[in-house]
């Protein structure tokens, strides 16, 4: 079966990877199209080993268009998804535009591959925001188990996370700190070179940041409106790569060798746990994967029945196109599409 897939935002970091993904995992289709701004309009991008050129993305007609990966942000998903969707073509998107939508399913194909169906309604699935999605990929398995009540999450993201200029600048920043250049923040509210900071998104009125009730909401309308979920979500000068240190109460009993063996059996999870030096996964390591490694797990002997583990992926990959195309794979699976 060959497929027709439209690419929007095609010129972007994750519109990158969704080409690549699309080719790696050898996905249906038959035709590609990249799609971007009118300002990118003619700049090529690769797919395998073919080059396409950008199309603008105000003058493409998504009919007869079968599945639309949009990578271009909540602005351009608010003005075109609805439009693509209603032209008959299935939308798959990354901003945060529909996720809470009740009408739109929330989908990571580990964990809830079966709301997927939901897509009817508006012919449009989310995929959740990238520090969600490798933390719900870990967090199910130890759910079914044992019944997750309580969640703490700290989390370390890449810059990566907020674009290629955030990277960019992490980059310009570190150089120049070596010839005393003054670091001058655009991308982020603080130097980010040799330094942390715990703001991302923007502020709400309990004093969280929206990534953090990102984390709280998503989490909750993916794997159970029960989960207890309060995160910090901080920004680290790394390039590729979301680090999550997880604290978690669960009902039950549930051992650390129990929840390693667990892991080590569940999808998209790989264990990497030996109590020794480097015996864990962090960010440099998993980038270009595909997996979401769980490092690190140890019992809380402050809580009953608590566990903490280290959890690190690629957040282009896992926390965005990976799952974009996982969800398109599971639309095609299923026989949804096409
Ligand atoms: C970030 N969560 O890392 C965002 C990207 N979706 O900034």
């Amino acid at each position: 079966m060959g497929l027709k897939v439209a690419v929007v935002g095609a010129t972007g970091m994750v519109g990158h990877e969704v080409l690549n993904i699309l080719e790696e995992r050898l996905f249906p289709a038959e035709e590609v199209i990249a799609l971007a701004s009118r300002n990118s309009l003619g700049r090529e991008v690769s797919y395998g080993d073919k080059t396409l050129k950008c199309k603008d993305l105000a003058q493409y007609d998504f009919a007869g268009t079968d599945i639309a990966i949009f990578a271009a942000g909540g602005d351009v998903s608010a003005e075109y998804a609805p439009k693509a969707a209603k032209a008959g073509c299935i939308v798959i998107d990354n901003s945060s535009k529909f996720r809470l939508d009740p009408d739109v399913p929330l989908i990571v194909p580990e964990v809830n591959a079966d709301a997927v169906e939901g897509f009817r309604k508006r012919n449009i699935i989310a995929n959740p925001n990238c520090s969600t999605a490798q933390l719900v990929v870990a967090l199910a398995p130890l759910h079914k188990q044992a019944k997750i009540k309580r969640v703490v999450v700290s989390t370390y993201q890449s810059v990566s996370g907020a674009g290629k200029e955030a990277a960019d600048e992490l980059f310009t920043q570190t150089k120049g700190i070596f010839v005393n250049d003054e670091p001058t923040p655009a991308n982020f509210t603080k130097q980010i070179a040799f330094n942390v900071i715990p703001h991302i998104d923007v502020f709400m009125d309990d004093g969280s940041t929206k990534e953090e009730f990102k984390m709280v909401a998503e989490t909750k309308k993916i794997l159970d409106p029960k989960i207890k979920l309060t995160a910090t979500a901080v920004r680290v000068p790394v390039f590729v790569g979301h680090s999550e240190a997880v604290n978690i109460e669960f009902e039950e009993e549930i051992s650390d060798d129990d929840a390693r063996d667990i892991l080590r059996e569940s999808p998209g999870c790989l264990v990497i746990d030996k109590r020794e030096d480097g015996g864990y996964m962090t960010p440099v390591e998993c980038a270009g994967d595909f997996a979401t490694f769980i490092s690190r797990i140890r019992v809380d002997p402050t809580v009953e029945n608590g566990l903490n583990i280290w959890v690190v992926s690629d957040n282009l990959r896992k926390g965005a196109a990976l799952n974009a195309v996982q969800i398109a794979e599971l639309l095609v699976n299923r026989g949804l599409v096409g």
